[in-house]
């Protein structure tokens, strides 16, 4: 993609409610415009990261045998009613009326639906387990929208829902559904902690929120650093080994202020490995049995011809919160570096321009061709204006790897840089190797 053609609207006029550095820098970079408070259009720059995110999210969940399907936002408000949170969900829910005086709803979450789904079609106890997700839009009508789409009323999220005989069986859903968290942040570059966690209007006994560490997070978050060091590649993916990883984890101080005990923490966790700061949830999962499924009546056969009521989890992920997350925890000194896996290009080609000189542009348009061909998404710098302002934009767009043609170049050599580390002089097939080797 050339530069020029790209629709990338960066503005330096910031609202005032433009807080931290995400929502400010997403605003800056043309990644988003707001359309009404907590309401976003997602603009090229920031739809192909998301986009991105949406992608390693999905495969993760393919790997654990989840699969994926497609439900409704706007939802009627019948099965709520049977489940008795159409009143409890409160001003949170947007509630719409048809033209035919019908209640609907826009989904801020599908318990109800997926489990209306599931109980029409399945039957058997011979039919489970099964984990169902989707990738979609929800709504809540949030008192105070803000931080740009880190809260945001309307925002995208992966949702998957659990469907097990027993609750044993169900721990084990949860169970994976855990080791693929982990995992999922891991590959977007991010350090997540699975914290013990309140469930609030999801409701159950047994929850995790997975937290990034962000001092502009919204959850004060106390840990222990070892937690840092468990290494998911011990463990494989039989029941056992996967119980054991949670074990492991949840043997290891982290809450949020919900459930942090001063005591508690002074006593579990030594002073030089204490983390008291400020948290973003980026994702919630859990176990909450029958809460749904009985009320819904949803039953299934056991093997020896009784009926009971199905055990479900759910399992979300923030997916447009995670743009703004992965920003606030990797901007540093007014430069933004996206991780290899979710950057929105691989490679960008800044070549020094002028009116008379279009050689460099030449030079440019050449190793273009020669990344494209090898399937590296690459964007060329085709703008007429100075280096220094080129690369103030750079420093906002976070592509990881520059090659600069300019004064540094030699016959077949260029200077290529890695964002935040000094640039050197390299052939075209050293710096392939260097983009691809991620
Ligand atoms: C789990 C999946 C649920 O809704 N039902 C289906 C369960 N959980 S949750 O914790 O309420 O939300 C899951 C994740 O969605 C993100 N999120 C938000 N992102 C942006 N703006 C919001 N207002 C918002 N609310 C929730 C969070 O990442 C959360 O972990």
């Amino acid at each position: 993609m050339y530069l020029s053609k790209l629709f990338i609207p960066i503005t330096k006029d910031l609202p005032a409610e433009a807080k931290i550095k995400s929502h400010q820098l997403m605003l800056r970079a043309g990644m988003i415009k707001q359309s009404s408070a907590g309401i976003y259009s997602w603009l090229p720059l920031g739809f192909k990261v998301m986009k991105k995110i949406e992608q390693i999210v999905r495969e993760e969940q393919n790997l654990i045998g989840a699969q994926e399907m497609l439900m409704p936002t706007i939802q009627s408000s019948e099965l709520w009613k049977e489940s008795g949170r159409y009143e409890d969900y409160g001003e949170e829910m947007l509630r719409i009326k048809d033209r035919q005086g019908r209640e609907m709803l826009y989904g801020p979450t599908n318990e109800e639906l997926i489990t209306d789904i599931f109980r029409s079609s399945i039957k058997s106890y011979k039919s489970l387990p099964q984990i169902l997700y989707h990738i979609q839009w929800k709504f809540r009508d949030e008192i105070r929208p803000r931080f740009g789409v880190m809260r945001c009323r309307e925002f995208f999220m992966k949702d998957a829902y659990s469907f097990d005989l027993t609750d044993q069986d169900a721990k084990k859903s949860y169970n994976k559904m855990f080791y693929s968290y982990i995992r999922t942040f891991n590959r977007l570059g991010l350090k997540a902690i699975p914290m013990s966690a309140d469930t609030g209007p999801i409701g159950g006994d047994l929850s995790h929120e997975f937290v990034i560490l962000a001092e502009t997070g919204e959850s004060q978050i106390y840990a222990d650093k070892k937690i840092f060091e468990i290494d998911l590649n011990k463990y494989d993916f039989s029941d056992k080994s996967l119980e054991k990883m949670r074990e492991d984890f949840s043997s290891i101080y982290a809450v949020t202020d919900e459930k942090y005990k001063e005591k508690d923490f002074s006593k579990n966790v030594k002073k030089e490995n204490q983390i008291k700061t400020r948290g973003i949830e980026v994702g919630h999962i859990f176990y909450f049995s029958d809460k749904y499924s009985k009320p819904l009546n949803c039953l299934i056969d056991t093997q020896d011809g009784k009926k009971i009521s199905v055990k479900m989890g759910s399992y979300g992920i923030g997916i447009s919160r995670l743009v703004g997350a992965t920003i606030e925890a990797n901007y540093n000194n007014n430069i933004m570096k996206w991780p290899k896996s979710v950057s929105p290009f691989d490679v960008v080609i800044i070549p020094s321009i002028s009116k008379n000189n279009k050689e460099n542009l030449e030079k440019a348009e050449k190793i273009y061709k020669e990344l494209k061909k090898q399937n590296i998404d690459v964007l060329l710098d085709d703008v007429d204006e100075n280096m220094s302002n080129k690369f103030k934009k750079h420093d906002l767009i976070g592509i990881p790897y520059q090659i600069i043609i300019g004064s540094k170049s030699e016959q077949n050599k260029y200077e290529f840089k890695e964002l935040n580390s000094e640039s050197e002089i390299l052939s075209l097939e050293s710096i392939k190797s260097k983009i691809k080797k991620n």
